[in-house]
């Protein structure tokens, strides 16, 4: 194998050589951002690919949760899942928002619609569901509970590029969706993000709040943020475009390749992503339970030994941050699943065309350690 570092991702590069009559054009026109050319491009040819209605390119998906929130004018309480990147509620607070936590389904590890209700009070004023790891939350149960109360649904779909249901795209549900284009991310930009909206005239809002609330040249009608993402990101996007369907399929293979490899393999279990919904492959989570002979977190260092380097997220919850911890639906015991989760999840490496000796390598260390646990 060889002596590199295996980290739990890699990000998929266009072939350089791709990338040089892009930064040609750039450099002729000298159009570097403010929606140039080349991001109007990627907006449409994004807006096709995903089968959705409008696209906003932004920087990342930081700053466009932050904008969502504003589009939106939400305000009071938003009810959240605990178990995210903390980006999640941090774009809450960001808009003096607070975050009540709501436990997940030990299924999806989503939020569980069937706790919301019971967190709504007369502040709530919107959802914000995550669709974890690329699996989809339980997008109607969600619709039904925002409809009955008049609330709002923003998902953090950063994980969710191209998930979809036959032809209905994930990033559809709700009144907007946030994806994530980071180096990290199964469609990259290095860094970026979008924001999924219904009609034309939420797009127009979102495009004013991302270039600092200008309408024109001489009007500013919002407090707006610099969101924008310039043309350089817009050009590898555009050529990302073209190699994403390879990419996720190599995904693919590594994913059947652990959950072939590991299926007998016992207190090692998997997150399934529901028969009629496609999945990304993002990321592959397993979780380790009490039948495998180590903890999660020695498998972790296990692995660390050997330089492969998987990652615990989510660890720790988002409410177990100190700027969190005070809030009452902060309480990990209201949080058992979360809780339970977060201390038993390892994401495995998985990135495009992933050598088999670094998988096997991958799998021989699980295997090796849950050794007289094989069923
Ligand atoms: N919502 C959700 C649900 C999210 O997961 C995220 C981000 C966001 C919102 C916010 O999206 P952005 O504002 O970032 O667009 C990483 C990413 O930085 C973050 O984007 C991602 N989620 C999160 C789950 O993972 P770290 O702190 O784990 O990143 P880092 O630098 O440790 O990278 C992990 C590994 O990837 C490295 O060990 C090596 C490899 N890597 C990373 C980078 C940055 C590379 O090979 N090349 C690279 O350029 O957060």
């Amino acid at each position: 194998m060889s002596k590199d570092p295996v980290y739990v991702t890699r990000p998929s590069l266009p072939p350089l050589a791709d990338m040089l009559p892009y930064l040609e054009k750039i450099w002729q026109t000298g159009i570097l951002t403010n929606g140039g050319p080349m991001h109007q491009e990627l907006e449409l040819a994004l807006a096709r690919y995903l089968n959705v209605p409008y696209i906003s390119l932004f920087s990342n998906a930081t700053i466009a949760l932050i904008a969502a929130f504003k589009a939106l004018h939400l305000s009071g309480e938003v009810i959240t899942t605990p178990y995210s990147f903390v980006a999640t509620s941090h774009a809450l607070l960001w808009n003096q928002i607070t975050p009540v936590f709501v436990d997940i389904d030990p299924i999806t590890l989503n939020l569980n619609p069937e706790l919301i209700e019971a967190a709504i009070t007369d502040k709530t004023t919107a959802i914000l569901p995550v669709h974890c790891y690329g699996v989809p939350c339980n997008v109607d149960a969600i619709q039904a509970i925002a409809d009955k109360y008049g609330l709002k649904v923003i998902y953090d779909a950063a994980h969710a590029f191209s998930v979809r249901q036959g032809q209905r795209s994930i990033l559809s549900a709700g009144d907007l969706s946030v994806l994530s284009f980071h180096a990290t991310k199964v469609f990259n930009t290095f860094e970026g993000g979008a924001i999924v909206s219904p009609d034309e005239a939420s797009k127009r809002h979102i495009d004013h709040l991302k270039n600092f609330g200008f309408v024109d040249e001489v009007s500013v009608v919002e407090i707006g943020i610099n969101g924008k993402m310039n043309e350089f990101q817009a050009a590898v996007g555009l050529l990302q475009l073209q190699r994403v369907d390879a990419a996720i399929q190599s995904r693919a293979e590594i994913d059947r390749y652990y959950r072939e490899q590991l299926a007998n393999v016992k207190g090692i279990s998997f997150l399934h992503t529901p028969a009629d919904w496609s999945s990304n492959f993002s990321y592959f989570p397993i979780q380790i339970g009490s039948e495998f002979p180590v903890s999660r977190d020695a498998l972790y260092h296990h692995f660390k030994q050997h330089d492969i380097h998987p990652r615990r997220y989510f660890y720790p919850l988002i409410p177990e941050f100190e700027m969190y911890r005070h809030l009452a639906s902060a309480n990990i015991a209201n949080l058992p699943v979360a809780k339970q989760v977060s201390e038993r999840v390892l994401c495995l490496p998985i990135y495009p065309d992933m050598p088999l000796e670094v998988r096997q390598k991958i799998v021989d260390l699980i295997r090796t350690l849950g050794q007289g646990a094989e069923a």
